[in-house]
């Protein structure tokens, strides 16, 4: 089990050649291995030209010693930063020799881990960290910024607290009923629930914007057999990644393929056709085709244009569809609704790529989004969900208890995403900010 009362080291620069490699420490123990590896613990946050030593003495490197304070460090405890020469087997021997000195091998994002856990980073923070490390473009590494320094779990808090101060009154409605109050004549509350409503599309919108950013907008192709739909992500990726073949049921599993439409990262999901009786491999290849389908951000629904048409059956509720009727090369004239294209000519591709353009939603690439990842976005729906319930509940029954208990809901979603829930905090808050005594 992973305490905070242990010491832990690693390195902090990549594995490999390099001008400078960094070993960092973190935890209690710092100062006691700070005066053996450098002889004595230098002052807070100024660079000491230091030799690093082995628990026996043995000189492994010189370089710059840099001692953090806890708690004004990244992780809050003391922390120590060795940086000394590029190279993997020196930085080895100083990881080894700090063991040897009691410190522990970090697990993977240890210290971001233990920022969290003493407070100086939330969760979505926390993560954020690790967005923009990774992240492929410029845009997504401004939204992981702007998510790195709480800008989203400022939005967040400030959603969470207007949702508490309309709990607030609702509940003081509530516990004092001889006050009578009519909730639906009530315009702060009516006022305050606009906002909120508000507040939760902005959030939504930015954080959506920034799973794209980071996932990239994920398109899947279904339709029966044969009508082309491997042919078509082929054509759209310009790779030969699907197998293509004039036997119905030629794709089994999924297949996947990045592409950029005018900024926009499109990862297009290849899948089995959907019919009736179809052979044991064939059958999980769509059963994970409806897998697919669950969690995408939009489906093209890829028809024969020379076969009749398929009902777009099964498909489900939430993700938008966009109808393709592939093959137009040998359909003559034919017409219907969606998009007309052919895999085997180009032709109507331009006006496929802008109708997957539309179906994101004009995203601009990276305006004000925030780093976000699917289970923010899923906390956000959930949140916006119970809200959207609770004004429900008071409109339609004049039920506060009900709104007061959704807002309740809506708050410990928004929670999950900077990690931050606590009821007692919000009783504490009730208390105070209303003389129940009185
Ligand atoms: N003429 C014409 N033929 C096409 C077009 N697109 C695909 N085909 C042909 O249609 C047949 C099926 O194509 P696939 O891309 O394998 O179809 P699929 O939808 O992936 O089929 P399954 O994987 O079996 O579900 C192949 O023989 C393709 O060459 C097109 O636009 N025009
Ligand atoms: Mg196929």
């Amino acid at each position: 089990m992973r305490t905070a009362t242990d010491t832990i080291v690693a390195a902090a620069t990549p594995p490999g050649h390099g001008g400078i490699g960094i070993v960092r420490l973190s935890g209690p123990d710092v100062p006691r291995m700070a005066k053996m590896l450098i002889g004595a613990l230098p002052a807070p946050r100024v660079a000491k030209l230091s030799v690093f030593r082995d628990a026996d003495g043995v000189s492994l490197d010189q370089g710059i010693a840099l001692y953090f304070p806890g708690p004004s460090s990244f992780t809050g405890e003391d922390v120590l930063e060795l940086h000394g020469h590029g190279g993997p087997t020196v930085i080895a021997m100083i990881v080894e020799a700090a063991i040897a000195m009691g410190a522990r091998r970090a697990g993977p994002g240890e210290f971001s881990e233990r920022a969290f856990l003493n407070d100086k980073l939330d969760l979505a923070q926390a993560e954020a960290i690790a967005d923009l490390i990774d992240s492929g473009t410029a845009q997504a590494a401004q939204a992981a910024l702007r998510s790195l320094s709480g800008e989203f779990s400022a939005a967040i808090d400030a959603l969470v607290e207007r949702l508490t101060r309309l709990r607030i009154h609702v509940e003081a409605a509530i516990d004092f009923p001889e006050e009578e109050i009519d909730f639906l004549a009530d315009d702060a509350l009516a006022a305050g629930l606009d906002a909120c409503a508000g507040a939760f599309a902005d959030l939504q919108a930015r954080a959506d914007a920034g799973r794209v950013l980071r996932d990239g907008f994920q398109v899947v192709l279904v339709g029966a057999p044969n009508a082309g739909k491997s042919s078509l992500m082929n054509r759209l990726s310009g790779e030969e990644t699907a197998i293509v073949t004039d036997v119905a049921g030629t794709t089994r599993d999924i297949l996947r393929e990045t592409i950029d439409i005018d900024g926009l990262l499109v990862e297009l999901v290849d899948t089995a056709g959907l019919r009736e009786d179809p052979g044991v491999i064939e059958k999980e290849g769509i059963r994970r085709a409806r897998e697919a389908m669950a969690s995408a951000d939009a489906v093209l629904w890829v028809q024969d244009a020379t076969a009749a048409a398929v009902p777009a059956a099964d498909l489900p509720a939430q993700v938008p569809v966009l109808v393709v009727r592939n093959k137009s090369d040998l359909a003559h004239g034919e017409t219907g609704a969606g998009v007309a294209v052919s895999a085997r000519t180009g032709a109507g591709l331009g006006a496929l790529r802008a109708a997957i353009r539309e179906l994101a939603g004009h995203r601009e690439p990276g305006a004000g989004a925030f780093t976000a990842r699917r289970r923010h976005v899923e906390a956000l729906a959930d949140a916006a969900r119970h809200f959207a319930e609770g004004r429900r509940a008071l409109v339609e029954a004049r039920a506060g208890e009900l709104l007061a208990e959704e807002l309740r809901e809506a708050q410990a979603a928004l929670g999950r995403i900077t990690g931050a829930v606590s009821s007692d905090e919000l009783l504490g808050r009730i208390f105070r900010e209303f003389c129940i005594g009185k």
